[in-house]
């Protein structure tokens, strides 16, 4: 009786043990251990995937942020051009630059715009120093011709019977000098023929007189009272 229950017992454990062993009787469940794993392999990758959005999330913030200082920096910038400026209105196109902040070009209402700046035939006349004077209380200074097109663009818009003063007179010894210091280009000049022609005219008009068959540039008397035209740089917003 008692090798019997000895026997029965081995055999049990016999089982048990062939069970283990076996390869053709299916694997007990991988239970706890695996369950603990996948939850723990589970929780880092959620870990990585909140770090990876909490990250960008925090870059995303810092773009706006920047872009909303850079934004309100150009308003405080443009408020203060603006409060400088002693025109009442300016009347400005929008230009296509991407990579410019600033994407208003402007000139003063009554003014002309022409390439990168903008130009203002007085109404009055007046010696070219004080002429001078009254440009350079607008922020401006007389017409500096830096181009044939530039000249053109402007004796589009001038009358034919009157002269201009422009930016350019002689110290003396026919040193032509631009009032806003650009050098005196001698193959960018447009004087009529025979001109200049008198030592004793020491400043410069644009005339198109009834003997010529264009506008051109004319030495005369700097007291000489005579119209003119103002410059200036666009104002960029
Ligand atoms: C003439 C000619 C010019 C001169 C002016 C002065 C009308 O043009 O001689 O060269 O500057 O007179 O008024
Ligand atoms: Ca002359």
């Amino acid at each position: 009786m008692f090798s019997e229950n000895i026997y029965i017992n081995s055999n049990f454990k016999n089982k048990t043990d062939s069970s283990d062993i076996n390869p053709d009787s299916p694997p007990a469940p991988p239970k706890k251990t695996t369950t603990r794993e996948s939850c723990h392999r589970f929780s880092r990758v959620l870990f990585i995937l909140f770090t990876i959005y909490f990250l960008l999330l925090t870059i995303l913030f810092s773009i706006s942020l920047i872009t909303l200082f850079k934004k309100y920096s150009q308003l405080l910038e443009e408020k203060a051009i603006i409060k400088e400026l002693n025109y009442t209105r300016l009347e400005c196109t929008k230009w296509h630059s991407l990579l410019k902040d600033k994407v208003w070009s402007c000139c003063p209402k009554d003014w002309e715009p022409f390439s990168s700046h903008c130009y203002f035939i007085s109404t009055d006349s007046a010696s070219w120093s004080k002429s001078e004077e009254k440009c350079s209380s607008m922020g401006a200074h007389l017409m500096v011709v830096r181009s044939w097109e530039e000249q053109d663009f402007i004796t589009k818009i001038l009358n034919r019977k009157t002269a201009y003063f422009i930016g350019l007179s002689d110290p003396g010894h026919r040193q032509w000098q631009w009032v806003d210091q650009t050098p005196y280009n001698k193959s960018a000049t447009f004087w009529q023929p025979g001109e200049p022609n008198n030592e004793q005219e020491q400043c410069v008009v644009l005339s198109h007189p009834y003997t010529r068959s264009s506008w051109g540039w004319n030495d005369i008397s700097c007291s000489d009272k005579q119209k003119s035209v103002c410059q200036m740089k666009k104002i960029y917003l």
